[in-house]
C-alpha cells in the first residue's frame, strides 16, 4: 500500500468515528462556551505579555479542540493530567478558574499554581490530579508512564493523559516512555498537538518520519493521527483511547494536527469557528446568543484580570516558603 493510502485509512476511520458520536445541543453548547473561554482568556495573556505587564506562557490559540476534545472524554478527579505549557484551554476545561490563571501569570503572592515561584503555565492542581510539568521539554511522558504503572500496581482506575508538541517527539524521555507503556499495555494516553513547528525548528528537519503517529507502531500501540480543529472527531478519538486504557488494552498515541494561530499568517483553519459554524448551522446557536455569551465571559474573564492585577507580589519575607516539600525541610534540618 502506498504510504498516502495508508494515510488515507487512517483519516477515514477518524471520520466514521466522528460522525457516529452521538452529542446533545447542552454538549455541544458547553463545549463551545469552553472554546471561547479559552481563546479569550488567551487573548488577554496575549495582551499582558505584549504590554510588557507579564513574561513566559505559550498561546493555545488554535490548540483549543484538540485539548478540550481530549478533556471531554477523561473521568475528572478519577484520572491524571500530565500537560505541558500550552494546555491553557485544557486547564480551563478541567475546571480552573480564569483567576488562577492570571494570578499565575502575574506571579502574584495567592497564584494557587505555585504561589508566585515558578515560571507561569507550569499548572498543576491536587484536586483536579494536574501534574506540574518539569521545564524540560518532553519530560512529562516519562511521569505518565509511571503514574499508569503505580495505577496498574495499586489496582486503580486511573488513566495517564499527557500532552506535549511534536518537538518532544525527538527527546529521549519520550521514546523511553511510550517503550515502557507499550511494553507494560499502561492505561496511558499520549497526545501530540503537533502544530508543525518547535519554537523555529520545522517537523521535516527533525523527523525521519512523515507523521508523529508513524512513531507509536515501534512501541506496540495505535498511533492514530486526527484533525485537531475538529472537536468531535478530537472527542471520538479520545474516547476510543480511554475505552482501550480501560479495557487492560494499552497506551495509545494520539497526533492532533493544529494551525499555530498565535504566530504563523492567517490560517483558515480555526478551531473556535469551525464549531461555531456547525452549532449555527444546526440551529443550535443564533448570532444573538453567540454575542451575548462573548460579552457575559468578556465580563467575567476582565473582573478575573482585575483582581490578579490587585493582588500583591510574593511577601519578599516568605521567600524560602513554597520552594521545598516539608519532608525534605525536616530531613534537612536533622542532617
Ligand atoms: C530538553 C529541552 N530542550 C529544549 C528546551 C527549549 N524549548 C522550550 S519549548 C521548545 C519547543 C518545543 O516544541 P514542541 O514540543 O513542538 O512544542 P510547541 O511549543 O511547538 O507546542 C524548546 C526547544 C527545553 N525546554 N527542554
Amino acid at each position: 500500500m502506498r504510504e498516502s493510502d495508508h494515510d488515507l485509512l487512517r483519516w477515514a476511520r477518524i471520520d466514521a468515528r466522528r460522525l457516529s458520536l452521538d452529542v446533545s445541543r447542552e454538549h455541544l453548547l458547553r463545549w463551545y462556551r469552553q472554546m471561547l473561554l479559552a481563546r479569550l482568556v488567551d487573548d488577554r495573556l496575549a495582551d499582558l505579555r505584549a504590554g510588557g505587564y507579564a513574561s513566559g506562557g505559550a498561546s493555545c490559540r488554535g490548540h483549543e479542540a484538540a485539548q478540550i476534545g481530549c478533556i471531554a472524554a477523561l473521568s475528572i478527579g478519577t484520572d491524571f493530567i500530565l500537560p505541558y505549557y500550552r494546555d491553557l484551554a485544557a486547564m480551563l476545561a478541567l475546571g480552573m478558574p480564569p483567576r488562577a490563571i492570571f494570578l499565575n501569570q502575574l506571579s502574584r503572592g495567592s497564584d494557587p499554581i505555585s504561589n508566585g515561584r515558578m515560571r507561569p503555565a507550569q499548572w498543576n492542581s491536587r484536586a483536579l490530579n494536574v501534574i506540574s510539568a518539569s521545564g524540560l521539554v518532553g519530560t512529562q511522558t516519562l511521569h505518565a508512564a509511571g503514574i499508569a504503572f503505580a495505577a496498574r500496581i495499586r489496582g486503580e482506575a486511573a488513566v495517564a493523559l499527557t500532552f506535549f508538541g511534536e518537538g518532544a517527539t525527538s527527546q529521549g524521555d519520550f521514546h523511553e516512555a511510550l517503550n515502557f507503556a507499550g511494553l507494560h499495555h499502561l492505561p496511558v494516553i499520549f497526545v501530540c498537538e503537533n502544530n508543525g513547528i518547535a519554537l523555529s525548528t520545522p517537523q521535516g528537519t527533525q523527523m525521519p518520519v512523515q507523521h508523529v503517529a508513524d512513531r507509536a507502531a515501534a512501541y506496540g500501540m495505535p498511533g492514530v493521527i486526527v484533525d485537531g480543529t475538529d472537536l468531535l472527531a478530537v472527542i471520538a478519538t479520545a474516547r476510543d483511547a480511554f475505552a482501550n486504557a480501560r479495557a487492560g488494552k494499552g497506551p495509545t498515541l494520539i497526533e492532533v494536527v493544529v494551525p499555530r494561530l498565535a504566530t504563523d499568517a492567517p490560517d483558515p483553519r480555526d478551531p473556535v469557528l469551525a464549531l461555531r459554524g456547525y452549532l449555527l448551522s444546526r440551529q443550535d446557536l443564533t448570532d444573538a446568543q453567540d454575542e451575548r455569551l462573548r460579552a457575559d465571559l468578556g465580563i467575567m474573564i476582565d473582573a478575573a484580570l482585575q483582581e490578579a492585577v490587585n493582588a500583591p507580589s510574593p511577601d519578599p519575607a516568605t521567600v524560602a516558603e513554597h520552594l521545598f516539600s516539608d519532608s525534605g525541610a525536616s530531613s534537612r534540618k536533622e542532617a
